[in-house]
């Protein structure tokens, strides 16, 4: 939709003009998968699909929403003590709001439109990009002055306790740091990132949509954090240097293998080798290595299917496929698993020829249309008006 478009449907579902809006992306991440709550690092970079919020304050008490991609309203009961809806799709604006009134109680009657471009379920993070779009837009409505990265950690607090899911810091830092023609290279220990140019010249970036919806994916994300918890204490109580992930060599995970038990000992054992992983694949870059960077991103595949166990049979038939294909450079599946997308670096002109290889089967075999998306990198939250 439009920016003309958003205003008028804003205006018809409140009777008012709003007063800013914003847009936030989505995101993709190269390398570097479930590590960032592990303190390790992620390889992210936000992509041209968005996610708009247009905002305008109400003189009601109430917080009132209208998401045009779902074709749904939603209105508090009041503003305090905000209550979880089972729409799902208002929790991660109230989750925002809620940690905003926790030093702003200014922050009251509030209308909402929401619109945007980012699928959802895929795995790119549209939950991410509408939490940074509503932090932003209220960060600019009223003056705030937090900055970028004190709404990031806004708007994971909003995920971890409003939604309950126990996400890390990646897919907020990504929508809101996100520079075009770049990854962004982020420590999520101390926070401290680095821009990498990511030269696609002679490459696309394609995602392989499964059509499934992680919809179990909650639940397991939580377990999977609690087992690298478990695993990571059993460590520091047998090595005194072991202060994170990054500390941890194979052999010291061999050592506590017997007391962690098979499935803790691979959850443990993929995070420490995707760490590895991930160092390696930025000399790749530094390089302009891509083959090599590529056939990284096949081995994280395999850590996540076969250690992790968040792969699906859909994924993994997508990433298989890729990998016999002399036009993909590197392809594994991303985000928090269970469905969702592969993500395949692609030789430049080769996509629908990859496509027309892989989909027929893909239907084939489950029944459905796997969906594409061909993305490039784009910038972080901003304001648009
Ligand atoms: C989801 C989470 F939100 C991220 O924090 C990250 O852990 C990712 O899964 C897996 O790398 O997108």
């Amino acid at each position: 939709m439009e920016l003309a478009q958003l205003r008028q449907l804003f205006a018809e579902k409140f009777q008012q003009q709003p007063t800013v809006v914003t847009a936030s992306p989505g995101r993709i991440n190269l390398i570097g998968e479930h590590t960032d709550y592990n303190h390790g690092f992620v390889l992210p970079a936000a992509i041209q699909f968005k996610v708009c919020v247009l905002l305008a304050p109400n003189v009601t008490g109430s917080i009132r929403m209208y998401s045009a991609s779902h074709q749904q309203s939603f209105e508090t009961i009041g503003s305090a003590h905000l209550q979880a809806s089972d729409l799902q799709w208002p929790n991660y604006i109230l989750g925002v709001i809620e940690q905003l009134q926790k030093q702003h109680p200014v922050i009251n009657g509030i209308d909402l439109l929401i619109a945007g471009d980012v699928p959802v379920g895929a795995g790119v993070s549209s939950s991410a990009a509408l939490e940074c779009a509503t932090v932003f837009a209220l960060n600019e409505h009223f003056n705030f002055g937090h900055s970028k990265l004190e709404m990031v950690q806004m708007a994971q607090a909003a995920e971890n306790e409003f939604v309950g899911v126990k996400c890390g810091i990646m897919d907020q830092f990504a929508s809101m740091f996100g520079k075009a023609g770049h990854v962004i290279k982020l420590d999520c220990d101390s926070l401290e990132y680095e821009y990498f140019p990511f030269d696609a010249a002679g490459l696309e970036i394609v995602l392989l949509d499964t059509q499934v919806k992680h919809s179990l994916a909650s639940s397991e994300y939580n377990t999977r954090r609690k087992e690298c918890e478990t695993g990571f204490g059993i460590l520091q109580s047998n090595f005194a240097s072991v202060k994170t992930f990054r500390d941890v060599t194979e052999d010291m995970l061999q050592q506590c293998k017997d007391s962690m038990g098979e499935k803790v000992y691979n959850r443990c054992l993929y995070v420490v080798q995707e760490n590895a992983r991930l160092a390696a694949a930025c000399d790749d870059l530094l390089a302009n290595n891509l083959a090599s960077f590529g056939q990284r991103m096949f081995g994280t595949h395999h850590g996540l299917s076969k250690l992790y166990e968040v792969s699906c049979a859909e994924l993994d038939f997508i990433a298989d496929a890729c990998q016999q294909q002399p036009a993909v450079i590197g392809a594994r599946m991303m985000g928090g698993g269970f469905g969702g997308c592969v993500i395949a670096l692609v030789k430049a002109g080769e996509v629908d020829h990859l496509l027309a290889a892989i989909a027929p089967a893909y239907q084939q075999q489950f029944g459905v249309a796997m969906g594409v998306h061909r993305v490039a990198i784009g910038d972080g939250t901003r304001r648009i008006v």
